[in-house]
């Protein structure tokens, strides 16, 4: 019976050394120790021993298992440490590798200049005002002393949705809005920025651009008030050095109205290819608001008066970042666009 534990040990013994897995390791336990197990078989048959057998063999036997259990266990740490040094090594990552650049959003120039100019005005005490962009022909038009058949309105042929519901040509409609909600309340001074829609399309001008607009309206307000704005958004737009001029032109809306030009802002005023060697470029339109315009939404006229002006933010954002090409802004290339 002896005989048979020590042969029961050596061949648990080899079992566990050659095992390579928990699983082998687990299906020898059971093999050997397990209650179906070779040595509680062996076990079983110690009723036929005698008196003084029996303590010797349970010994033996004690031992056997123990030195099984042992070998096992000291396997079993053996194979998890192996599987563990195999499972940091899959994981292991290469801290010396560069990191994945991380490329940063920016904002698109129209974007950037549109708020350059908000800002401008904010400091200047205006408001900003918003609309929508599908409008009426009486807020489009009619408001803004354009009536139907007025020869004007060429130059502002739009989309139209219906004969009397179209999209705005300019982002005045927002301060006709604005005038019937407040009138007779003063002062009105408010910006008004946002898409425009033209029926025009070449290398000059879009079907869809971008104005910011502006209104001031108050008792006693003069040329000279809009001429110091003008001035002030030239200088902080273009730089201090910064001139402008006025010169004499017309608008439906205005009376008097004006072109600004600013002192050209590639050669200073001394003549370049930008400016067609004049040293000045047009940026704006302005003038007082007509009488009628301020009457028809709700103010009178013998009362207060009011400026206006409108820019395109495109020829804006050309000028301050010497673009050439108007399409540039639209076509979306990050090559361009990265440029800002
Ligand atoms: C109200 C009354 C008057 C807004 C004005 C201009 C002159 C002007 C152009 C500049 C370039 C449009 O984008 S552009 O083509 N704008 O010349 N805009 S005065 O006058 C107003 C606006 C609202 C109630």
């Amino acid at each position: 019976m002896e005989q048979k534990l020590r042969t029961i040990a050596e061949e648990a013994l080899q079992a566990a050394n050659t095992a390579e897995s928990l699983e082998q390791l687990n299906d020898i336990r059971v093999k050997y120790l397990g209650k179906k197990g070779s040595l509680t078989q062996v076990l079983r048959g110690m009723g036929s021993l005698s008196a003084e057998e029996r303590p010797r063999i349970g010994q033996v036997a004690n031992e056997v298992r123990a030195q099984i259990e042992a070998a096992l266990n000291e396997k079993v740490s053996a194979v998890k440490e192996k599987e563990k040094q195999i499972r940091i090594r899959a994981e292991r990552i290469d801290i010396t590798l560069p990191g994945r650049p991380v490329t940063l959003g920016k904002k698109h120039p129209l974007t950037a200049v549109t708020e350059e100019i908000q800002n401008i005005f904010l400091g200047l005490g205006f408001n900003i005002a918003e609309g929508p962009e599908i409008e009426h022909d009486y807020y489009n038009f009619e408001a803004l002393n354009l009536p139907k058949d007025h020869p004007a309105r060429d130059m502002q042929d739009t989309f139209f949705i219906t004969d009397e519901v179209l999209l705005r040509t300019h982002t005045s409609p927002v301060q006709v809005h604005t005038m019937e909600k407040t009138a007779p309340n003063l002062p009105v001074k408010i910006i008004a920025p946002g898409k425009v829609y033209r029926r025009d399309d070449d290398a000059t001008h879009s079907p869809m651009f971008h104005q910011v607009e502006g209104l001031a309206i108050d008792r006693k307000i003069t040329f000279s008030d809009l001429k110091g704005v003008l001035q002030i958004f030239a200088e902080e737009m273009f730089g201090e050095k910064t001139k402008t001029r006025f010169r004499p032109s017309y608008f439906p809306f205005t009376e008097p109205s004006a072109e600004v030009d600013i002192s050209c802002v590639m050669c200073a005023g001394r003549g370049c290819r930008v400016c067609s060697h004049t040293g000045w470029l047009e940026v704006l339109g302005s003038g007082m608001v007509h009488p009628r315009v301020l009457e028809m939404s709700g103010y009178n006229s013998e009362e207060v008066t009011g400026f206006a002006f409108g820019m395109g933010v495109e020829r804006i954002a050309m000028l301050k970042y010497g673009i050439d090409d108007l399409r540039l802004l639209f076509d979306n290339d990050l090559r361009f666009l990265e440029q800002f």
